[in-house]
């Protein structure tokens, strides 16, 4: 075949390709480089550093951990039955618990092929249960409150019970529903592309189980609308959002049937726009790793009503040790500033190239009069406090780029670069 005629195959095959959503072809050793930066992450087994989302990422992933991954899953069965079982009252339960982390331990347990069964099964389903009911309790008859927790870890625990075959009350659904109706998964005023997209895996998992056969309908049309919202949200480069969103975004658009040739068209782009990213070795987070990796072997969280578990994967070898790399001699200028304290604070801080905010704040608490607080959370250290201030409900500290950038890492990823003014702002969300 000539040129011409290759290229005219590869525009044929694109053209029958494009209107389901499909991702380019991956070479498959850009994905062992992205699951072996969870490795190190999966000998660490403290009840702090546990994390479900890192089995269910690599189960539905082409790539295994070999014995590493029973071990792994073992520790995650000892801490979330040890506290499902331990825990008191239900304030005691949520703390030692959270309703999202507790969803994710269930997916887990389905990405092993496993159901929720038994005396500790049917506590795990009474508990995620009754956390929806608290949540939608809260939300309230006329939907205008909030969830206390969040919509997102609403939608995963519908998932999560779903996946198990596990019925919620219509009334549950309804809440999520009528939140995708009305746009309620908006802040300030741009479309958390996340949250749109785990309420989309969750009703995809309801229509295909028909778990909640009287809402057939409207959940169907609910996740049209998601569809739509969140091809709204594509942007030049290709990201659904931005680079971090379109994992989740991807894996809900691949769930669905629907042949669209804008749906093919928008997911074959973002696809290509996150090979880019990973050419360039731009996923260092290892949530944010674990959803991607689905994706790049065409899962999502819904394929778990029935995994796969014989599914051939290939073994990661631990990546080899690069040398540590002297760290540069360069020093930069980062100013921190926050408004939201009195007196306000703002100081210079120097610091070598390439560290992180967090080394920023380090050296800030270290020398010169800042105080900062953070919490483990499964995406990292969490920003609590700054300056004493700790975040109310529904607040939080953002991080900013000044003038008025919200970043999109954490403070332990986050690398300023010279001359930047970083701003820690307390807002409420
Ligand atoms: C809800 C949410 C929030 C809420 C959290 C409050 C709440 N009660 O839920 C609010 C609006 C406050 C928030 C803030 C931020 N978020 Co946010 N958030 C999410 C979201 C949609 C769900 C998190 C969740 O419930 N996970 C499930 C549960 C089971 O896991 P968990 O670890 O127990 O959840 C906690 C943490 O995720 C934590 N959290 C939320 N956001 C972030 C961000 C970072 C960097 C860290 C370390 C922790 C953290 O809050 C959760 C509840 O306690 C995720 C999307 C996703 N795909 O994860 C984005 C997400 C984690 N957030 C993100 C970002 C960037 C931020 C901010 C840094 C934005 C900013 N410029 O300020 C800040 C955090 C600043 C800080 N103080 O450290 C990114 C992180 C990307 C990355 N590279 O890692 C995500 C992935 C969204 C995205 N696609 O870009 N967030």
């Amino acid at each position: 075949m000539g040129s011409l005629g290759a290229l005219l195959f590869l525009l044929g095959s694109l053209g029958a390709l494009a209107d389901v959503c499909e991702i380019p072809h991956v070479d498959s050793q850009l994905v062992e480089r992205m699951g072996q930066h969870l490795l190190p992450w999966m000998n660490q087994i403290s009840q702090e550093q546990l994390n479900p989302s890192i089995y269910v990422g690599l189960r539905l992933s082409s790539v295994q951990a070999g014995d590493m991954e029973a071990f792994y899953l073992h520790s995650l069965k000892l801490k979330y039955q040890q506290n499902i079982l331990g825990c008191t009252s239900s304030d005691d339960c949520k703390t030692k618990l959270p309703m999202g982390q507790l969803a994710l331990y269930m997916l887990a347990l389905r990405a092993n092929c496993e159901f929720a069964r038994g005396h500790k099964g049917d506590r795990l389903v009474s508990q995620l249960k009754r956390f929806l009911e608290d949540e939608k309790k809260a939300i309230g008859h006329n939907h205008k409150d909030y969830p206390y927790v969040s919509y997102y870890q609403y939608g995963l625990s519908i998932l999560a019970l779903c996946v198990h075959q596990k019925r919620v009350h219509d009334s549950v659904v309804k809440k999520l529903l009528y939140a995708v109706e009305h746009d309620q998964h908006f802040y300030q005023g741009t479309l958390s592309v996340d949250t749109e997209a785990m309420a989309g895996l969750a009703f995809a998992c309801l229509e295909r189980s028909n778990l909640n056969p009287n809402l057939r309908n409207r959940i169907t049309l609910a996740i049209r609308t998601a569809i739509g919202k969140i091809l709204k949200t594509q942007t030049s480069e290709g990201h659904f959002g931005h680079v971090y969103s379109s994992p989740l975004a991807l894996q809900f658009l691949m769930t669905s049937p629907m042949r669209d040739m804008e749906l093919g068209t928008a997911c074959l782009k973002a696809g290509a726009a996150l090979l880019a990213i990973l050419k360039d070795r731009g996923f260092q987070n290892v949530l944010m790793i674990s959803t991607l990796l689905p994706v790049l072997n065409h899962k999502s969280y819904v394929d778990l009503i029935s995994p796969d578990c014989q599914a051939p994967r290939v073994v990661l070898e631990p990546a080899m040790e690069i040398p540590s790399q002297t760290q540069s001699s360069d020093v930069i200028r980062v100013t921190l500033k926050v408004p939201s304290v009195l007196p306000p604070y703002r100081h210079v801080i120097f610091v070598p190239a390439g560290s992180s905010l967090e080394d920023v704040l380090k050296k800030a608490q270290e020398l010169w009069g800042f105080t900062y607080g953070t919490k483990a959370t499964l995406s990292g250290p969490y920003l609590t406090s700054v300056m004493g201030k700790e975040a109310g409900e529904r607040e939080f500290w953002q991080l900013l780029r000044a003038p008025d950038t919200r970043l999109l890492q954490g403070i332990a990823e986050y690398t300023p670069k010279d001359g930047e003014t970083i701003e820690l702002r307390l807002v409420s969300w």
